[in-house]
């Protein structure tokens, strides 16, 4: 309607001004979206894009003080410690406060799917939180977390379903969700590698001991032993079967922690250097 009014020439002229226009804003929109593709795919380590790790392990192995020590060394780095004070301080409507790490270990069978149901609701929720532009822009962005939403179920909740403290029904539906939320996330909770610390049962039974947690004054090594085996069937044998293609090929570094690295520095130092040369990889 506008156009109509101006001379043919000028028509022209303001049609192929309006045309490139429209593509410049699509270029625009086309580079924009490969920018956040690229964000969010851990697998890449091109600036503004985050490496990011979990750290697994057996409950007392040491990782939170593995955390602790990754922070003093790489002091850019961003880490994200278990949720366990969400879990230990759950809102209850006739009480307040519960401890649902206390139901867990009181009674397993009534509250296994409570608790694997809140912790990885909180896990999902800290690993899809946003990164600054601040973070994301430095020449290697990494962030580490304490343990992630694979080992909630391909460790834990799939303990408590083989030993019978959720029941078949129970394993079902938290499957369900995990995958559907895993899918709708994809991207977000994706991990670019896992570092594995890996110590016999009895040396985390002997460090859970020495820590105390008071609600875990009930767990025994039969149950470290368990745990165990599914983090060595799920990281070093593979014999677990995983239902996301990205964690199938995740690259994955074994560390044996059973000798004392808290106290022992040069221990601890050629660990640091380990996870150092396992994040240039990739
Ligand atoms: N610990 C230790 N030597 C180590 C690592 C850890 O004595 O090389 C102790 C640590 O001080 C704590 C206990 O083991 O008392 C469990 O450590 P942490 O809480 O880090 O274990 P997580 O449950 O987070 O794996
Ligand atoms: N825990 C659990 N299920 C999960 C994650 C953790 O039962 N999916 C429990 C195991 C420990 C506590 O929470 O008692 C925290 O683990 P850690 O001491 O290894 O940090
Ligand atoms: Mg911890």
């Amino acid at each position: 309607k506008i156009l109509c009014h101006f001379p043919q020439k000028k028509k022209q002229n303001l049609f192929s001004t309006f045309v490139r226009g429209l593509e410049k804003q699509q270029t625009a929109c086309v580079s924009r979206q490969t920018v956040d593709a690229r964000c969010l795919d851990p697998n890449r380590s091109v600036g503004m894009c985050a490496k990011r790790l979990s750290v697994e392990g057996n409950i007392a192995v040491g990782k939170s003080t593995f955390l602790r020590m990754l922070s003093s060394f790489f002091q850019e780095w961003s880490l994200v410690t278990e949720p366990l004070q969400k879990w230990q301080h759950v809102e209850d409507s006739h009480e307040g406060m519960g401890n649902l790490l206390q139901l867990l270990y009181d009674d397993p069978t009534r509250w296994s799917y409570t608790f694997q149901t809140v912790s990885c609701m909180t896990r999902f929720k800290t690993q899809i939180e946003p990164l600054s532009e601040q973070f994301l822009s430095r020449n290697e962005a990494v962030q580490v977390f304490e343990r992630s939403i694979y080992s909630d179920r391909y460790v834990f909740a799939k303990c408590l379903f083989e030993l019978g403290h959720l029941n078949s029904i129970e394993w079902a539906v938290y499957q369900e969700w995990h995958t559907f939320l895993t899918q709708e996330f994809e991207k977000r909770v994706a991990l670019s590698g896992i570092v594995y610390l890996q110590a016999s049962p009895e040396k985390c039974f002997e460090r859970l001991q020495r820590r105390a947690r008071k609600e875990e004054k009930t767990v025994h090594l039969d149950y470290l032993q368990k745990l165990h085996e599914q983090h060595e069937s799920w990281l070093v044998t593979k014999t677990t079967n995983v239902h996301f293609d990205h964690l199938k090929n995740i690259p994955v570094l074994v560390l044996d922690v059973n000798e004392d690295f808290e106290n022992n520095p040069p221990v601890g130092e050629h660990l640091m250097k380990q996870v150092r040369d396992f994040v240039t990889e990739f």
